[in-house]
């Protein structure tokens, strides 16, 4: 790995946050206060990670994100874990091309989830045009953390259907047990239904395979949430290497949608970063606190790969409408998953 997170001038606003909330750290341990950080700061991974997927496994928060370089740097992931949001901890090259012996580059946008005691780890690769080898790939292991073996030896979906790139693939377990996986990239979006064991498709009951659920401005990230028997479906809109790029959601009664767009969630904040995207969503178990873990692009720094992983609070209004997602440098509070 040869690029290391450099500090920029809005970063070096977080890092002197980080530095007064060390500060207080010191203090609080002089003075016999409880000596936990603060917030978590943001970004709260160091390095360049995007598409960031969080998950809860048990009593631990998951993050897997995209490594973000150029494509033929993007040969690997790293995942991180964490028990209040606050402090991560990194577990490097859980998954590469070495493994995956049909990916040779652009490693992108892991989906996760646990079934049946396995962990599965979705992921998009090669950056995938008509005619070429590459597309969705599946991945298991048997810890969060890998090591995870290529589970097919060939892509799950290689085939541009749609008009949906098949990349930024997310995978939905609904309350029923059906595996549902949205997928989709150059503005279109699919839905498809996971076998038993995700090695292949099942047909709907129309006898199709794959839905085009594409809404009003969808460029790509689907994510699924479902909230008091509602289906909050999100993507991301504009383009990621600009300013613009954000999240806009829809609420619909079924997983098929249909998903009519409600509006933005997530955008650029001129006082903090730009091309606020490609996000995911926790819920802590047990609670109705949720959070929304992005990517951005610092202030000033316009470079395309110059991506950074944060994770802001994500609130409802009474109708059960989500309220725009404010951005920030100081990030969450430690919370940890009480069971
Ligand atoms: O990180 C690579 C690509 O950039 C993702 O697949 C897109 O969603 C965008 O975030």
């Amino acid at each position: 790995m040869t690029q290391t997170f450099k500090p920029t001038i809005n970063n070096m606003k977080t890092t002197t946050l980080c530095s007064l909330c060390l500060a207080a750290t010191l203090l609080a341990s002089c003075t016999g206060k409880p000596t936990t950080q603060a917030t978590s700061g943001n970004p709260i991974l160091d390095g360049w990670y995007a598409d960031p997927e969080a998950i809860v496994y048990d009593d631990t928060y998951w993050i897997f994100p995209t490594w973000s370089d150029v494509y033929e740097n993007q040969v690997f992931f790293d995942c991180f874990s964490s028990k209040d949001l606050v402090t991560w901890t990194k577990h490097a090259s859980i998954l590469d091309t070495a493994e995956v012996r049909w990916a040779k580059r652009a490693m992108w946008a892991p989906s996760v989830i646990r079934k049946d005691g396995h962990y599965y780890l979705f992921f998009g690769a090669n950056d995938v045009h008509p005619g070429e080898v590459g597309g969705i790939g599946v991945a298991r292991a048997d810890r969060p953390e890998g090591p995870y073996k290529d589970l097919l030896g060939r892509p799950l979906i290689g085939e541009v259907i749609n008009g949906a790139q098949p990349i930024d693939q997310f995978v939905f377990r609904d309350d029923d047990g059906t595996f549902y996986m949205y997928y989709g990239g150059w503005g279109h979006c699919n839905v498809v239904r996971l076998n038993d064991d995700f090695t292949s498709l099942l047909p709907f009951d129309d006898g199709t395979t794959y839905k085009e659920v594409t809404p009003e401005n969808y460029v790509e990230g689907p994510f699924m949430l479902k909230r008091n028997g509602r289906y909050y479906f999100m993507w991301s809109e504009g383009s990621w290497g600009g300013p613009d790029y954000c999240v806009a959601y829809a609420i619909a009664d079924s997983p098929l949608g249909p998903f009519q767009r409600i509006g933005k969630i997530l955008e650029q904040d001129p006082e903090v970063a730009t091309s606020a995207g490609h996000h995911s969503v926790i819920h802590v178990p047990g609670s109705d606190d949720y959070y929304m873990v992005y990517h951005r692009r610092p202030l000033g720094d316009n470079a395309r790969d110059h991506r950074v992983t944060c994770i802001d609070r994500m609130t409802f209004d009474e109708k059960g409408f989500i309220k725009p997602v404010k951005i920030t440098f100081e990030g969450v509070k430690a919370h940890e998953i009480k069971k």
